[in-house]
């Protein structure tokens, strides 16, 4: 190897990353001011329209918009300022997104600008931002991370925090926002761009859809940017522990893997590896199934291994599991309520034994009960903070250890009762941050250059409160269909932090869509059997067939997968 006096700044696959060019959908290729806009049909919310429509009536039942080709000059003449803030839970691609927006904007008009807030929604409150320059650009190109602007979860809600922004917004003279995110995010971003057109602003909302979790996704958005990198992070991680399970032959491994609410993550995981036994939270509410049932399920297929003389397995968990069984999501929202409500006074307490026992007494008897049931620290765990939105924050709760804690004491009945003759040796694993800022896949890299570019376009048309959708995405890049999506289309209303508020519909796993049913086709073979496939690292540079790879999730719901 030569030898050379020069430290280098970044890793030898980060330096061939960065040469790596993003194809981008035809449509975008020659810049804004050769795409036109077409509209399509009024759209209504996905549920609750009549309220929906009272608290957005400035932004609700905007069309649909697609790109087609044709001349647009006038996008280039007038130079424009946009500024970008990553928002929640970092995603494989950010940086590109930030780079698709850059791009986009400088092929429009070389004097358009581009800042971003630093730390999430909350530099827009502190206005701290810098301005994101082409050649600060370049090391971000196809790396993992929000680290250029970083990411915060801070909500912009009070009537004092949309002034607020709205305020800097127009000291420094900003003629668009984009906001990359979740759900949450983005049901942020639809009401700031009906708060600025309430107060007579032109100042443009663009949401980017971001989350690793895959639950931002509907007809229009095919996937949110991030799944396709987290899931195959987290599948070669948990093929080589199915290979490892298979050598040592003596563990079974419990493997919690993130996403807050929906199991996409599990289920994609579970397709990519074939584990022994996937637990899947939106069936669990399907089923009304209690904690007591989903542990005889876990433990009448270990027994059943064990009588085969297998003492092992893998068992994929998600981490959403505990608010999908009815009686726990009862718990929770219970919680949810009373933690909000008594907000003041458990501050003033020290313990959290304290806390806890102070909430009990408000609890109603059944649900007393079975929090008292719950181990101590899980317990604890249910009463920790929420977050900015009103969400428990499931990556802190270890229902892997839930579950074992309490297959223990079934197993060993079970051996008194001569129904279980094996040993069961456990170890637990939780795969969340692992997955979040890695090196973007080649899907994602394309998917999020394309998703940033394709939201220039829609803010230098003047869009407001549409959502960035790049679709088709079975295809090559070159044939992605690009347009935008109203954000009032995705709401509906829930209740958060004990209030009834608008937000964007979360996509959970569907009992009668294809990615689940293939999966139950094949459970009960993968629970006996070692049928293990293992994905191995993702693929920068090599065959198509496994560098462009999609998931098996948008494989078999756009059709593209049997
Ligand atoms: P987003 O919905 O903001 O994309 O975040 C998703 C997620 O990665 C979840 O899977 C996880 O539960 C959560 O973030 C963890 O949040 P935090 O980073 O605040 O610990």
């Amino acid at each position: 190897m030569a030898k050379t006096n020069k430290t280098p700044t970044c890793s030898v696959l980060q330096q061939h990353r960065c040469k790596f060019k993003p194809v981008l959908p035809e449509i975008l290729k020659k810049g804004a001011c050769f795409v036109k806009t077409k509209t399509g049909k009024a759209t209504q919310s996905v549920a609750d329209q009549a309220t929906v429509k009272k608290i957005f009536p400035n932004t609700y039942g905007m069309p649909e918009i697609t790109f087609v080709k044709g001349s647009n000059p006038a996008i280039g003449k007038k130079a424009i300022k946009m500024a970008v803030v990553l928002s929640g839970g970092q995603a494989p691609g950010g940086h590109n997104v930030i780079a698709g927006l850059l791009d986009g904007l400088k092929k429009a008009n070389a004097k358009n600008k581009l800042y971003g807030f630093l730390g999430g929604p909350s530099g827009i409150l502190e206005a701290k931002w810098k301005e994101i320059t082409p050649k600060l650009m370049e090391a971000y190109r196809n790396t993992g991370g929000f680290d250029l602007i970083q990411s915060g979860r801070t909500k912009i809600e009070t009537e004092e925090q949309l002034a607020q922004a709205l305020e800097t917004l127009k000291k420094n003279k900003v003629d668009a926002l984009v906001i990359v995110g979740g759900d949450d995010s983005n049901t942020n971003a639809g009401v700031l761009a009906e708060y600025f057109k309430k107060n007579g602003s032109n100042i443009n909302v663009i949401g980017v859809p971001k989350t690793i979790d895959g639950d931002l996704k509907n007809d229009k958005i095919e996937t949110s940017f991030g799944f396709d990198t987290a899931t195959k992070i987290y599948a070669e991680l948990v093929g080589n522990i199915c290979r490892d399970v298979n050598s040592a032959q003596k563990y079974w491994h419990f493997v919690r893997l993130m996403g807050r609410s929906a199991s996409h993550i599990t289920l994609e995981v579970a397709h990519k590896t074939h584990p022994n036994i996937t637990l899947v939270g939106e069936e669990v509410l399907a089923k009304k199934m209690t904690l007591k049932q989903i542990i005889d399920y876990l433990a009448d297929i270990i027994a059943a291994r064990a009588k085969n003389g297998k003492n092992f397995g893998v068992v994929l968990v998600p981490e959403g599991l505990i608010e999908f069984i009815p009686e726990m999501k009862a718990l929770i929202a219970a919680l949810n309520d009373l933690l909000a409500d008594h907000e003041a006074e458990l501050s003033k307490m020290n313990s959290i034994v304290e806390k806890k026992d102070f909430i009990i007494s408000k609890l109603p008897a059944k649900l007393a009960a079975l929090m008292k049931s719950l181990p101590a620290g899980i317990a604890s765990q249910l009463m920790l903070d929420r977050d900015p939105h009103g969400n428990v924050q499931v990556s802190l709760i270890e229902t892997e250890k839930l579950l074992i804690e309490m297959l223990r004491t079934k197993l060993a009945d079970m051996k008194k009762a001569k129904k279980f003759v094996g040993k069961f040796n456990s170890i637990t694993h939780f795969f969340g941050y692992e997955g979040r800022c890695g090196a973007p896949s080649t899907f994602d890299a394309n998917y999020t250059y394309a998703l940033g570019y394709n939201a220039a376009v829609l803010a230098l048309n003047g869009c407001s409160g549409y959502l960035s959708s790049v679709r088709k995405l079975t295809r090559k890049p070159q044939a992605w269909e690009c347009g935008g999506v109203p954000l009032t289309m995705m709401m509906n209303i829930e209740r958060r932090k004990g209030k009834e508020k608008p937000v964007i519909r979360k996509a959970l796993v569907e009992l009668n869509g294809e990615p689940f049913k293939q999966f139950a086709k094949k459970r009960e073979l993968w629970a006996m059997s070692e049928s293990y496939f293992f994905p191995g690292p993702i693929q920068l540079f090599g065959p198509a067939e496994v560098t462009d790879m999609v998931t098996c999730t948008l494989a078999f719901e756009r059709g593209s997968k049997k």
